[in-house]
């Protein structure tokens, strides 16, 4: 079984550590904007350790639309390359835990569509991608 390595960052690994410890029921949304957030297990593309990734939760229907912005900075958030690299994911929704496979959405129409989602759940995503030359990568998350 692999070993849990929690983020380096603090508020990432205590919002982690609530919305686990409270199975949902705290720590579930982004600081005090209310705006809901899931959490992505991952596994780690070099460590392959278990990587815990709280982002906001933007539904397609049964799917959901994960947006690797951070913040619009230049470089990806390393766990873009962990779902490259495995597809395979669970992503905790309050009290509910799906095992869920990842693939990166390449078409532009599809991309168009989903990008629009999550921009409805979460307006700044397109300030992030106004202030980064990055594409910000999209993926989609299928139940399995
Ligand atoms: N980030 C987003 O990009 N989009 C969101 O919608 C989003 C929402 C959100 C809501 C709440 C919240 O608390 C945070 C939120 N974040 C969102 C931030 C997100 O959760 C991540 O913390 C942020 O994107 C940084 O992610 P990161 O994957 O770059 O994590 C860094 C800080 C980190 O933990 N690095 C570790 C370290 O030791 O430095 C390594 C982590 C890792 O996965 N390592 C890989 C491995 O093999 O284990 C290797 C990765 C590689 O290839 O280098």
């Amino acid at each position: 079984m692999a070993e849990y390595l929690p983020s380096t960052r603090d508020w990432v690994r205590e919002q982690v550590e609530l919305y686990e410890r409270t199975n949902g029921a705290e720590g579930n949304t982004l600081r005090d904007t209310g705006l809901p957030v899931i959490i992505v297990t991952n596994t780690g593309n070099k460590s392959g350790a278990i990587r815990k990734t709280p982002l906001m939760r933007v539904k397609d229907g049964d799917n959901y639309v994960m947006v690797g912005s951070q913040g619009g900075a230049p470089r990806h958030p390393v766990w873009v390359h962990n779902l490259r690299a495995n597809a395979e994911v669970e992503i905790r929704d309050l009290s509910e835990v799906h095992p869920m496979r990842v693939r990166e959405v390449e078409d532009g129409a599809e991309r168009s569509r989903l990008w629009a989602l999550a921009v409805e759940a979460y307006p700044p995503y397109q300030d992030y991608q106004q202030r980064t030359k990055r594409k910000i990568p999209v993926f989609v998350a299928e139940p399995v």
